[in-house]
């Protein structure tokens, strides 16, 4: 069993706004945010994993958080085109990008006046991944959804072939749509996620990461910082008839993504328009397993480095339910964090 004691000597206070989008979990924290060096977000995200990382484990695991707990911290934008800058934590690390992330950041910190847009309805944001552009619908003092341009995403690689115990052979596509996937669809040796069950995506998916990642370390074309297969992506026939896909997203140790995954939804939607089965223009509705809808567009045609690349985005919705003032006090043994494995 992990436990984290990294915490300096001290007692701390940080001020949270817990919400979720569409049932994935986000606290943004907006007191007691540490000051950050760095010229751009992709470096400050380097310095926050440098020296404050601990402030990440004693707020995302048990006891303050749990196994799924995904979280931001606002910082002033390092560039003039955006209003504001995110910086994810969560569990599995300090993610480049997230998209229920940015949905629940965007939506919580609206909803609390943390931020004011320079034009209303639009929030641009300056990612460690890149810029995000924002547009919300306002409903009196509520959000009531938020879409989001996201950044470049691509297909790293297709067709690797991996055997992974308990399965056998599967063949997988590579994708990066903020943070890489390993994309598994429906096959012989994996029949959908009914089949495989909530304990078989658990206990499967570490498998697969470790397969993938001994064949292929995908590196961000422009941006070093960024590389490493990091999500598996379980694709599916949808439940719902308004839907095109199902999908179950698992990252960090034990986590399955409750929303259909911003990030992910972007990786399958550039996966998609480079096997031919989407076109510029479409729309993806995205089902979660449990049964939240994102719904995602396929926006431009780009390049990121050689790579041919998309523009997707994604609208969802996030609810804010409660605040949260959290201690980690130098009298409580488990101050930093812990996490069953
Ligand atoms: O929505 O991008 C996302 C995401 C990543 C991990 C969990 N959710």
């Amino acid at each position: 069993m992990p436990v984290f004691d990294e915490v300096p000597p001290g007692n701390f206070t940080f001020s949270c706004i817990d919400g979720h989008t569409c049932g994935n979990p986000v606290r943004l924290v907006f007191g007691g945010v540490p000051q950050l060096d760095g010229a751009t977000m992709s470096a400050r995200r380097q310095d926050f994993l440098a020296r404050f990382d601990w402030i990440r484990k004693a707020l995302m695991f048990e006891p303050r958080g749990h196994d799924v707990m995904s979280g931001s911290m606002l910082y002033p934008a390092t560039r003039p085109d955006c209003d504001i800058g995110i910086l994810f934590i969560e569990v599995s690390g300090c993610l480049p990008m997230c998209g229920h992330g940015t949905i629940g950041t965007v939506t919580l910190a609206l909803e609390h006046g943390l931020v004011v847009p320079r034009t209303e309805g639009i929030l641009n944001l300056d990612t460690p991944a890149g810029l995000v552009s924002a547009s919300f619908v306002r409903q009196g003092p509520w959000i009531d959804s938020v879409r989001i341009r996201n950044v470049p995403s691509y297909l790293a690689a297709s067709d690797l072939r991996i055997e992974v115990p308990e399965l056998g052979e599967l063949v997988v596509d590579v994708a990066y749509g903020g943070n890489y996937y390993a994309i598994i669809e429906p096959q012989p040796h994996y029949r959908g996620i009914d089949e495989l069950g909530v304990d078989g995506i658990r206990r499967l998916s570490p498998l697969v990461r470790n397969a993938v990642r001994a064949r292929l370390q995908p590196r961000h074309p422009v941006d070093p910082t960024i590389g490493g297969v990091s999500h598996v992506m379980w694709t599916d026939a949808p439940r719902d008839p308004r839907a095109h896909a199902r999908n179950a997203v698992f990252y960090g140790d034990q986590a399955i993504d409750r929303s259909p995954c911003g990030t992910g939804t972007s990786a399958r939607m550039a996966q998609r328009v480079a096997h031919g089965a989407l076109r510029i223009g479409d729309d993806f509705i995205h089902e979660s397993i449990i049964g939240t809808l994102f719904e995602g567009r396929v926006e431009a045609a780009t390049t990121l480095g050689d790579h041919a690349a998309v523009i997707p985005s994604i609208s969802g919705w996030a609810r804010m339910h409660g605040l949260n003032t959290l201690f980690v006090n130098n009298r409580d043994p488990l101050r930093g964090g812990f996490q069953l494995s």
